[in-house]
């Protein structure tokens, strides 16, 4: 049950085009108090001042001893950032801010349901929970220093604490985003080769309570299929009368945190002192195959990254109240909510529930009762925000000074309304091009020294040079019109390592394209291959148009179009399946699934509805298709391949381009009559 594919279909393809915007400059207010307000930062930060220029980055963090060389390129492409430092990551953002900030808040988490109780968590208690929670895996779990912990958590504190936990232990932690299903939460836990989970027994969504532990099940049986067995599933006890759990406790391989905590309270760990290069974390994202890639993080590099564009991109400063209303479980969540504002000793916001939920002033209440003054968020938040309360910003009294976007291209009616609105025209806006490989930031303005510009995320940022190449790696002059492949010709500390366990994929998806020569040990032979389609202005700001590989970004979430066709191949009646990403109002872009049926076979909505169910059991929900059209046949090369471009095409009503040379044209007349006069 194997499908051919005809590789290119991407979202880049069918990015909608946007007339280029006028600039908006930056309140002086907001200047006046800018980490960088001085252009000589530039100079800096100049090209000929790399790789050192980091070492600005690297200061903002306490080293146990120091690094001998900044940037390690003798085995590229595994660049090793800081090389002979050693640190630890929760000793830099937990402990070395008691002596002064001890009753500071450093997390303040926003529950659902709202009428419970904000929880602040002050870097004394922070430092408290850290400490019981590691010595609670060291000695209960017996985890050491390289091992990989995987955690299956919602937005609950309880995740900043269990990844700076194992951060002091120098564990690498692997955080599945809590939406995910149990079963591809226990392909993580395989692929990681994880023998510890820690989940929760339930929380509220949109005024649901989701029964989560029983997901932890499924993971384990997953997992142990794939030849993975995990000795320990930790439960954190939150909803004890409401869940199920009590009751389907494994014996000797489930225990309650709670209860195992007493065991440990008042118990100090000393940080582990890591080198640099010690891996921090795991963030799987999806790929052009099933298998999920791990993303390995480093500890110094990172680390350094996320403080410095922190400061210098999001301009906190110890005493602003920052709101990241992102998911933990994504690469932004670790970078921008826990590890650069807890770095530089912020108070960091997390909520849990939607944006919306109860009301869609739901947002602008916690801002206005929170004091928030940095805010950032994804464009399908915004949108949701911008249909559902286009006014409800003016009912609160709140003030921001920052707003960031981040996750997806953002049209510029949806960001003036941000800014405008949202923003009350008193804050910047910086757009922030990245991906969960990069650890941080790669596009975006500088907020108090560059102008902003709708619907472009802006020049590189400091020290990281995006270029754009055609398919033969020539560079695509800017403001040439024309679109190609992003790349970034220097490696920057945020890089990712490797694909844990895959360090062959790693060098083949990333830098095989456009390596000028693989025996180089100069990094100006290596550019970095991001997988995404960009065109340049002539002002250099770059515009992102999309994935060009086979990923779909739904609502800012990456889903690989294979993991979703071989989840609808588990239905026993499907025979083939194609995704294809058509434009959606809110979401940026969905998905919809094609498949046609084994024969003899007719089309019925419960094959339809079995589909969506089986996506969402092997990926969840985020993933369930907006349309699922069952075909008689689908578009084919003569070599038997599936033209998803032409798929594509006909679900965004685009032209589908020449199919006089498929094996079956007339099918696409048939399909096109078949969805459009449907939709
Ligand atoms: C941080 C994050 C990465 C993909 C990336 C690109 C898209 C991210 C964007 C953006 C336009 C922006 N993307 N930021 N597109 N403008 N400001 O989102 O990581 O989940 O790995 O997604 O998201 O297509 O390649 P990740």
């Amino acid at each position: 049950m194997t499908t051919a594919h005809e590789p290119q279909v991407s979202e880049a393809q069918i990015s909608v085009h946007w007339r280029e915007e006028d600039y908006y400059q930056p309140p002086a207010k907001f200047i006046g108090q800018a980490n960088a307000a001085d252009p000589e930062i530039f100079r800096r930060f100049a090209e000929e001042r790399f790789p050192d220029c980091f070492k600005e980055y690297a200061d903002l963090l306490s080293w146990d001893s120091y690094w001998h060389t900044t940037l390690d390129t003798s085995n590229p492409p595994f660049w090793k950032w800081f090389a002979g430092g050693r640190l630890n990551a929760c000793y830099n953002c937990v402990d070395r801010h008691l002596a002064a900030d001890r009753s500071k808040a450093a997390l303040i988490w926003v529950p659902e349901p709202e009428a419970e109780d904000t929880r602040t968590i002050t870097y004394q208690e922070l430092h408290r929970q850290v400490n019981e929670f590691a010595s609670l895996l060291r000695e209960f779990c017996g985890v050491r220093p390289g091992d990989r912990v995987t955690f299956h958590l919602p937005m609950v504190p309880e995740l900043p604490v269990a990844m700076l936990a194992c951060a002091r232990l120098g564990v690498i932690h692997s955080e599945v985003f809590g939406g995910f299903s149990g079963t591809a939460c226990g392909e993580r836990i395989a692929d990681s080769g994880s023998r510890v989970l820690v989940t929760m027994d339930g929380y509220y969504r949109n005024g649901q309570l989701v029964d989560h532990k029983t997901k932890a099940d499924e993971a384990v049986r997953t997992a142990a299929e794939r030849g993975q067995p995990v000795d320990s599933v930790l439960v954190w006890r939150r909803h004890a009368d409401r869940c199920s759990s009590q009751a389907a406790m494994v014996d000797g391989r489930d225990f309650f945190v709670d209860e195992l905590l007493t065991e440990h309270r008042g118990a100090v760990v000393t940080p582990v002192s890591m080198p640099s290069e010690a891996p921090l974390f795991l963030m799987y994202t999806s790929g052009t195959t099933a298998r999920p890639k791990g993303c390995q993080h480093s500890t110094g590099g990172y680390l350094s990254y996320v403080a410095g564009t922190s400061k210098y991109y999001q301009d906190i400063h110890p005493e602003d109240t920052y709101w990241c209303c992102a998911d933990i479980g994504w690469i932004t969540g670790h970078s921008y909510i826990v590890y650069g504002p807890l770095a530089l000793g912020t108070t960091s916001v997390i909520y849990e529930g939607s944006p919306t939920h109860p009301d869609p002033g739901r947002v602008w209440r916690i801002a206005e009762r929170l004091g928030v003054n940095i805010f950032h968020t994804a464009p399908t938040t915004i949108r949701m925000l911008r249909k559902l309360g286009p006014d409800e910003p003016g009912k609160y009294d709140y003030h921001l000074k920052h707003m960031t976007t981040v996750g997806e291209p953002i049209e510029p009616e949806v960001w003036r309304w941000y800014h405008d609105v949202a923003g009350k025209g008193e804050a910047v806006v910086v757009d922030t091009w990245w991906q969960t490989e990069n650890g941080g930031f790669l596009g975006s303005t500088l907020p108090a020294l560059q102008p902003m510009k709708p619907g472009s995320c802006g020049p590189g940022v400091l020290g990281v040079y995006p270029v754009i190449y055609d398919e033969d790696g020539n560079t695509v002059e800017a403001g040439s019109g024309s679109a190609g492949n992003i790349c970034i010709r220097n490696p920057w500390p945020g890089i990712f390592q490797t694909i844990w366990g895959q360090p062959e994929r790693f060098r083949q998806i990333y830098y095989e394209k456009y390596c000028r020569n693989p025996d180089s040990t100069d990094w100006r032979d290596w550019p970095y291959f991001a997988g995404d389609g960009a065109v340049q202005a002539a002002d250099g700001y770059f515009r992102i148009l999309g994935r060009v590989d086979d990923v779909i970004n739904v609502a800012g979430h990456r889903l690989g179009t294979k993991e979703l066709e071989s989840a609808s191949l588990t239905v026993g009646e499907v025979a083939e399946a194609a995704a294809v990403p058509v434009v959606d109002e809110l979401r940026g872009r969905a998905v919809e699934m094609y498949v046609a049926l084994k024969p003899g076979l007719a089309p019925s909505a419960e094959t339809e509805h079995a589909v969506s169910d089986a996506i969402e059991r092997e990926i969840g929900k985020i993933a369930r298709p907006k349309n699922v059209w069952i075909v008689s046949d689908m578009p084919k090369t003569r070599s038997g391949k599936i033209m998803r471009r032409v798929i594509a095409g006909i679900s965004n009503f685009a032209d589908v381009g020449d199919v006089s040379t498929l094996a079956n044209p007339e099918v696409v007349e048939e399909i096109r009559h078949h969805i459009q006069s449907d939709k």
